[in-house]
């Protein structure tokens, strides 16, 4: 059995992350998503509420619906020996992702022999990121059709 994990920040999780996290399950037979708790990046909901959200928006969908969810505290390569997992699962939107990915698929497979699959973002997602997700909510526009159902309250009580 291969285990996949799915990192990020998920601050928080929207439909792109869904997408790589949906494709990662019909390649894996294990997969569970990393929320990074980055104890010098003070993100817009805290790790526990981003895990939760995500554990809600993975059981929502037939697909995901046996996704784990963890936070991951410390460096990604050790979350993944913890679990047992071989795999790390990344989605691609652009040149700008991989020329910030690359460095860390070949600092964790340096670090620990983990594998870095990447899947090209779903271009009905590409221009979604969590950033954006966030300052659209900041100034008071839509985005619950970027963010799986339930998740644009969140974010726009944790914005107000
Ligand atoms: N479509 C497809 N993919 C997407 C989309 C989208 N719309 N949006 C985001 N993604 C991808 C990103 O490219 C990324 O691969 C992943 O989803 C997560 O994105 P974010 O923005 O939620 O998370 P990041 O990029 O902030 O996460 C960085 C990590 C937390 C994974 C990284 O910093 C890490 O591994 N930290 C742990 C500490 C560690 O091990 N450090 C050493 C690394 S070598």
């Amino acid at each position: 059995m291969t285990i996949a994990v799915c990192p990020g920040s998920f601050d928080p999780i929207t439909l792109g992350h869904l997408d790589v996290v949906r494709r990662a399950r019909s390649m894996y037979d294990r997969v569970i998503v990393a929320v990074a708790k980055n104890p010098g990046k003070s993100g817009l909901l805290d790790p526990e509420t981003r895990a939760a959200l995500a554990r809600a928006a993975v059981a929502s969908d037939p697909a995901t619906a046996d996704v784990e969810v963890g936070i991951a505290e410390g460096l990604l390569v050790d979350f993944c020996r913890d679990v047992g997992a071989t795999v790390v699962v990344k989605g691609l939107r652009g040149g700008a992702d991989f020329d910030a990915e690359l460095p860390m698929a070949l600092m964790n497979r340096h670090l620990s022999g983990v594998e870095t699959v990447f899947v090209v973002a779903d271009q009905a997602y590409a221009h979604v990121a969590s950033s954006l997700v966030k300052d659209i909510a900041r100034h008071g526009g839509e985005i619950d059709d970027l963010v799986p159902d339930g998740i644009g309250d969140a974010v726009r009580a944790a914005v107000r």
